[in-house]
């Protein structure tokens, strides 16, 4: 039931982000293109999840690690998000997003691995992947907060929105990890799927939500952009 309603709330988000993108300002397409893929790759997940697909026994749980396919793709799209927002030349800026991208696949997949282990040691490779986080999530708070100084005024505070939300809620999926049934099973299998639904549709729908209908800091975006291109043109 739970995962029936991520696929249904996935499906929707991605639906009125196609629709917001065929009104979207000129040049910032891209943005809705990146944010609906991000929901819809969700709703494959989910979709997979709620059918008895993408799910393993791992010791005496279940294991999803559909969740995890998700979120190697969809995680590094919502900080190439972020990044987009923030760095007013990202071509230049070509270590620095992959840096953090990196650690964020690192994150996922070390995650991942502490998923399918029944032992203990899964407590060890928990840890790395949220140290792996931390250092993500202070990489963004310092370098792309910086960056976005020298954007306008539109473009700061929806970064800024989005910058904080995405640190609130990715620092709490290691703790529904934890008490989750992967981890101390304090909440039990179905408290586990809830917190990861809440906290997904929030990262992935509310995000997208935030950033596509803020016209003004997307036509802004694309308006640099093209003055950019010309001047280096002339
Ligand atoms: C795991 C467990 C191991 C420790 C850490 C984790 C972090 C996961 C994160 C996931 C974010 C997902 C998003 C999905 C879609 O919107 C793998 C749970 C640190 C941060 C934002």
């Amino acid at each position: 039931m739970l995962l029936w309603i991520g696929t249904i709330g996935m499906l929707l988000g991605t639906v009125a982000f196609i629709g917001l993108g065929l009104r979207a300002p000129a040049g910032s397409r891209y943005f809705y293109v990146i944010t609906a893929l991000i929901t819809l790759i969700a709703f494959l997940s989910y979709l997979a999840m709620a059918t008895g697909a993408g799910q393993t026994i791992v010791g005496d749980r279940v294991f999803y690690y559909a969740r995890y396919v998700d979120w190697v793709f969809t995680t590094p799209l919502l900080l190439l998000d972020l990044a987009l927002l923030a760095l007013a030349r990202p071509g230049r800026n070509i270590g620095l997003i992959g840096g953090i991208i990196v650690l964020d696949i690192v994150m996922i997949l070390l995650g991942l691995w502490a998923g399918a282990t029944a032992g203990g040691g899964r407590y060890v490779l928990w840890f790395l992947s949220t140290v792996a986080m931390v250092a993500l999530l202070y990489i963004v708070v310092t370098r792309l907060f910086a960056a976005a100084e020298s954007q306008t005024p539109a473009v700061q505070s929806v970064f800024k929105t989005l910058a904080v939300l995405t640190v609130i809620l990715w620092s709490l999926y290691p703790v529904v990890w934890l008490v989750g049934a992967e981890g101390f099973n304090a909440i039990g299998q179905t408290g586990e799927v809830a917190g990861f639904l809440v906290l997904d549709l929030l990262a992935k729908v509310g995000f997208g939500f935030l950033l596509l209908t803020n016209r003004q800091a997307l036509s802004d975006i694309a308006g640099a952009q093209r003055q950019s291109a010309s001047s280096r043109v002339s």
